[in-house]
């Protein structure tokens, strides 16, 4: 694999480039990397390049059907076409073109349905970092007299502090808590929004660890529970019995284990959150509740999964 494309697995790895769309927006922009830089001489010499790189990307993070849609998707137009190596790495780059602007397209469409959504809303709290949810509560306030923002830190590597940052730099007011105060605001809250991982066939919601709890609390006071979510994160595999892997971390982030010897520490990424503590995903097209889900990504046809 190419230096940068290691590179590029390495910082999402790390965290460096973190949320679905980032992470998947990054992959294909890698596979841009090398179809450009690549000095292959035959078809199968450049797709073997492509394929042994996007195994990798696709390994940094397990709990990605975002990423994992995209490079998919990607494979089936490289299968489809009969061309040679120059033709192949057109195909790429047009891909990544394309590919961008989709994404920027949603990202536009998600903002907008949730600014209006939240738009009679006062307080709002979020978990992580998520930007689509930066980019609704960003429309939000421009469309309302203004909303305040309770983000959670998110432990162990306060992701929260971005959306915190991102959010007070773009004029909202926002209150940082430590997660486990989430209980204590909940009744200040009119609606709980976070991004989503991955949606499965059920309507579940796979997203950063935590939000299942919040989504519990959120529930049991009467609180609106929401995800934003492009379609692109539906995952597939789902469908058909597969069960999403929830990533597990080094316990360093949590804390030296050596400063605790003889306990174990887990550190898991993610958590599911069940399609019946969930208001509605805030979508590219529309605000869906998680029961109907399934059946308008259905609707637009697998391909409008990739
Ligand atoms: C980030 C996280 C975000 C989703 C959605 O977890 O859970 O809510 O990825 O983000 P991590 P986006 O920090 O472990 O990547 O809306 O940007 O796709």
């Amino acid at each position: 694999m190419q230096r940068e494309v290691e590179r590029i697995r390495e910082d999402i790895k790390e965290l460096r480039i973190q949320g679905a769309k980032n992470v998947a927006k990054a992959a294909i922009g890698a596979m841009g990397l090398i179809a450009r830089k690549s000095k292959a001489k035959s078809r199968d010499e450049f797709i073997n390049e492509l394929l042994v790189a996007a195994d990798e990307l696709a390994s940094a993070r397990p709990t990605e059907p975002m990423l994992r849609n995209a490079l998919r998707a990607l494979f089936a137009d490289i299968k489809k076409s009969t061309g040679d190596v120059e033709e192949l790495r057109r195909l790429v780059e047009r891909n990544e073109v394309e590919y961008f602007r989709k994404v920027k397209e949603n990202e536009e469409k998600i903002a907008e349905y949730g600014g209006r959504e939240f738009s009679h809303s006062s307080v709002i709290l979020t978990h992580c970092h998520s930007s689509s949810v930066v980019a609704i509560l960003k429309r939000a306030n421009e469309l309302s007299n203004g909303i305040s923002v309770i983000c959670t830190e998110t432990r162990p590597k306060l992701q929260g502090l971005i959306t915190a940052k991102q959010l007070s730099s773009a004029g909202l007011k926002v209150t940082l808590i430590v997660d486990s105060a989430v209980s204590y605001f909940i009744r200040g809250v009119d609606s709980v929004v976070v991004g989503a991982d991955a949606i499965t066939g059920k309507g579940d919601l796979v997203n950063k660890v935590g939000t299942a709890g919040i989504a519990v609390i959120a529930h049991e006071n009467g609180v609106n529970m929401y995800s934003a979510a492009e379609t692109f994160k539906f995952d597939p595999l789902t469908l058909w019995g597969g069960i999403e892997e929830i990533e597990e971390r080094s316990p360093e982030e949590i804390i030296n284990p050596n400063k605790l010897k003889g306990v174990g520490i887990r550190n898991p990424a993610f958590d599911v959150t069940p399609a019946r503590y969930l208001t509605a995903y805030i979508t590219e097209m529309g605000v869906i509740p998680p029961q109907s889900l399934l059946n308008v990504v259905l609707r637009g046809g697998f391909e409008s999964l990739y």
